[in-house]
Parts: structure tokens; C-alpha cells; sequence
């Protein structure tokens, strides 16, 4: 197989060429790499095959859906089953959370959001708020909106100024103060009043939107302290500042409830989700908003199109057909709170390695886990790179970001996957050693 004209996405594209890591085949929890071996899923693929491979129901809707109808334009037209997805999503949602509008990624939904921030303000006649503020070490995604009000350095320092007007609280992470807790941090509720801060030099009325993730996951698995969120809203309230939750991945079932918004007991105005809306079978995503948001746009003439944003394939109906296929799993199987009963477990097994070589932290909530290595002087990046290799070579898929090593198993994960993953994991870290 030619290996040249395909440009890889966020990928060591001549290390991989020379030894390169080929899927062919997944069912449950696991994949077959082209040359048949068996690869035990430890990400959920990339955070979203949240009901495991293959799912029969998911199959057979993708199948019907194509046969039955391939396309219809969404704009000024619209197919049943957009329908049927947005009201069976909007019942998993929090409360009051009573609008879908659909996208197709979760950069497509984060740059949706800020939009609909700005926009709802504007026709409110608050205009003048204009600024949107992120967090460090955020991800929202690689499209402008995202990369703009995200955290990551590497991310944003090659793409110019990016959007005017941005501005950033700090991140939560704190290794002095909570290394090896089990679960949420206990230290660091004040941090959110770095909102303050960038309130007070700006002035609130020129605010719009903060967005953050409410467990940061591509970044590193940083989890909200006791609190934080909870001040988070109040002084958006405060202000009269949207609070946007991106739950790209925290959204369905990662955390143990629907969304991390209801687990962690706060509710945003606006929130991004893709990845676990379709099960990662067709490409899809959305932005769930509050009532009081949208019907706010629901004025003036009625042959007048109230929000002048879309996709081509916004509400693609395959991934409609997906969408329902999965959701409907989900119920059936009770996935999407089987992360709280795992939880107990996943943790205890993680934080078995404690005390190996160059481990500086472990971190879990839900069925998200991160282990933070010490990087090799000179060389950040690579212990963990060398440790997600060998994992794949012992049959067990793993992602890294710096020297973080993050899992997020299907959320269908049973305790002798959990303690495969954890073993494979115990025996590659003592290898990096
Ligand atoms: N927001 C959040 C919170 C995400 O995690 C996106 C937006 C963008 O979604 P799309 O569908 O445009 O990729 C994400 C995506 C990783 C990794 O290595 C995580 C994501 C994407 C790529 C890699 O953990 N999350
Ligand atoms: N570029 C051109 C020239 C287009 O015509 C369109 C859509 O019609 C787009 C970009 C946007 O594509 P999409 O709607 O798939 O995001």
C-alpha cells in the first residue's frame, strides 16, 4: 500500500510512515490491525465510541438510512429524523437545556457556540459584548473560534492572531496541591475567580461568553476542583456573562450521568457535543442551548431566517440515523450511568501505579483516566510517546498528550478490560523507566 499522498491529521507523519499503525477491523471492545492482531480499545477510539464497536442497532440504522434517502439540503428543507434525534437528545440534557442545533464535528460546534453567544447579545441590543473568554490548556477544537479561545500553545502559535478580542483565565492544574487525588481535586475553587480578574480589565459588558470543558480531556485530563464550576456560574451570572460548557467529551455517559453539567451539578447556557452523539460512526455534532437563548432570536418578521449559520451537512441524515441507533444503545443498556458504577473500580486499578518510575500523577473520574509521567530531560513528549508504543505493541490502545498518558474506554468496559488496560500500562511505564 502507497503510503504518500494521504497527509495525516495531528500525526508524526514520517515516523508513522515507516512503521505505520493500521486498523482494519473493530467489534466491542476491541480492534484487528490490518495484519490481524487483537487491540483492546482503552480511548473509546478517540473519546467517542462510547457503546464499543460495531453496535448492531447503530449498523443497521447507518444501512437503512442510506439506502432509504442519501441527502437532503438543510437549509429551508429538512428530513424526520433530525427531528426525532434533536427531541430524544434534548431529554438527556439538563434541565431547561431545551434546543439542538446540529453540526458535524466538535470544532463545528465550539465555533457554533461562540457565534450563538455573540449573536444572542447582539439581538438583545448588547452589542458591546463582544469578548469571549477561554481558559489555558483548554481544547475547543482546530478551527479558528476554538484554537482562539483554547489553551494549547502548540495549537495556536502557528496561525497568526487568531480572533480579536479573546481573552483567558487560568487552568486548574496543580500538581503541588493535588497530586494522587482520588477524584476531584480538593484545592483550587479560588481559581475560577481569575474570572474576576479578566472582568475587572476588561469590563464585564464587553464580555459575551466563557467557555471551558468542564474535565479538560486532549489537554491532559484536568479535573474541576471541588467548587470551581459552582463559582464559575455565579460570576458569569453575576455579570450577565453566557457560560459555555464544551462536553465533547464528557458529554454521554463519560462521567457517569448524561453530561458532566448534571454530574457536577451546574448548568451551563450553551453546550458543545459531538464525538458520543453518533457513537463516532458518522461524523457529527451539536450545541445545546437553553430556551430562554432561543427564543430570544425568535422575533422580528417570520419569513425571516433567524440565525444566518449552518452546514452543508448539518443534520446529514446517516448520521441522524446513527444518532438515534445510538442513543437508543445507550438506553437500552444503561451506558450512559454505567461510568458512576465503574468508577470505584477504574480508579483503584489506576492508582495501582502509584509509586512506579517517573509517575507524578494519576487522576480519574468517571471512565476518564490520566497518568502524568516525568518527561525525559530535553526530550518532553517522549516517555509517554514510547509508552503509548509499547502499549500498542502489547495489544492495548492508549493516547498521549505531552507526557500524560489518557484513557477513556468504551463506556460497555468490563473489570478484566480495566485490568488489561492497567497491567499493560504498569508493564510499559517500568519499561520507560
Ligand atoms: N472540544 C473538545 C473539548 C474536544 O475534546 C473538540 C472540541 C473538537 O472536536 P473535533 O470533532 O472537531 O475533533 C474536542 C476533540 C485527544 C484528542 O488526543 C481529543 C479531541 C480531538 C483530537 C484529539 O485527546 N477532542
Ligand atoms: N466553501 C464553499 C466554496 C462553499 O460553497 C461552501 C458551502 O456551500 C463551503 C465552503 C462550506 O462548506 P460546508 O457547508 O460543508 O461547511
Amino acid at each position: 500500500m502507497k503510503l504518500d499522498a494521504y497527509w495525516m491529521p495531528f500525526t508524526a507523519n514520517r515516523q508513522f510512515k515507516k512503521t505505520p499503525r493500521l486498523l482494519a477491523r473493530a467489534s466491542g471492545m476491541h480492534y484487528w490491525t490490518h495484519d490481524g492482531r487483537q487491540i483492546l480499545d482503552g480511548v473509546a477510539g478517540l473519546w467517542c465510541v462510547n457503546a464499543g464497536h460495531g453496535r448492531p442497532k447503530i449498523v443497521q440504522a447507518i444501512q437503512q438510512q442510506a439506502a432509504e434517502m442519501d441527502f437532503a439540503p438543510p437549509f429551508q428543507m429538512a428530513h424526520p429524523k433530525a427531528f426525532e434525534l434533536a427531541e430524544e437528545a434534548v431529554k438527556l440534557a439538563p434541565t431547561g437545556m431545551t434546543k439542538l442545533f446540529f453540526t458535524n464535528s466538535g470544532s463545528e460546534s465550539v465555533d457554533t457556540a461562540l457565534k450563538m453567544a455573540l449573536a444572542y447579545h447582539r439581538v438583545r441590543g448588547e452589542g458591546h459584548r463582544t469578548r469571549l473568554i477561554g481558559r489555558e490548556r483548554g481544547y475547543h477544537g482546530v478551527n479558528f473560534g476554538g484554537i482562539s479561545v483554547g489553551g494549547i500553545v502548540s495549537n495556536r502559535k502557528m496561525f497568526g492572531a487568531m480572533l480579536a478580542g479573546v481573552d483567558h483565565i487560568r487552568h486548574t492544574h496543580d500538581l503541588s496541591r493535588n497530586a494522587f487525588t482520588v477524584g476531584q481535586p480538593a484545592h483550587g475553587a479560588e481559581l475560577a475567580d481569575d474570572l474576576e480578574r479578566v472582568c475587572a480589565l476588561h469590563d464585564p459588558s464587553t464580555i459575551a461568553a466563557v467557555i471551558v470543558e468542564p474535565i479538560a480531556g486532549s489537554a491532559g485530563v484536568f479535573l474541576p476542583p471541588k467548587g470551581y464550576l459552582q463559582r464559575l456560574r455565579e460570576i458569569c451570572d453575576k455579570h450577565g456573562i453566557l457560560l459555555i460548557f464544551d462536553e465533547v467529551i464528557t458529554g454521554f455517559g463519560r462521567t457517569g450521568q448524561p453530561f458532566a453539567a448534571q454530574t457536577f451539578g451546574v448548568t451551563p447556557d450553551l453546550m458543545t457535543v459531538a464525538k458520543g452523539l453518533t457513537n463516532g460512526c458518522v461524523p457529527m455534532g451539536g450545541v445545546f442551548v437553553k430556551q430562554a437563548i432561543h427564543d430570544t432570536f425568535m422575533n422580528g418578521p417570520e419569513h425571516l431566517i433567524e440565525f444566518f449559520h449552518g452546514y452543508t451537512y448539518s443534520a446529514h441524515p446517516l448520521a441522524c440515523a446513527a444518532g438515534l441507533g445510538t442513543l437508543a444503545t445507550y438506553a437500552e443498556e444503561g451506558l450512559l450511568t454505567r461510568a458512576a458504577t465503574l468508577q470505584n473500580y477504574f480508579g483503584e486499578a489506576l492508582h495501582s501505579l502509584k509509586g512506579l518510575p517517573n509517575v507524578i500523577d494519576i487522576r480519574n473520574f468517571g471512565l476518564v483516566g490520566g497518568v502524568e509521567l516525568q518527561p525525559i530531560a530535553g526530550e518532553p513528549a517522549k516517555r509517554a510517546f514510547n509508552v503509548f508504543l509499547d502499549c500498542f505493541d502489547k495489544g492495548v490502545l492508549l493516547r498521549t498528550t505531552g507526557d500524560i498518558v489518557a484513557l477513556s474506554p468504551p463506556l460497555i468496559v468490563e473489570r478484566q478490560h480495566i485490568d488489561q488496560i492497567v497491567d499493560t500500562l504498569r508493564g510499559a511505564i517500568q519499561r520507560a523507566a
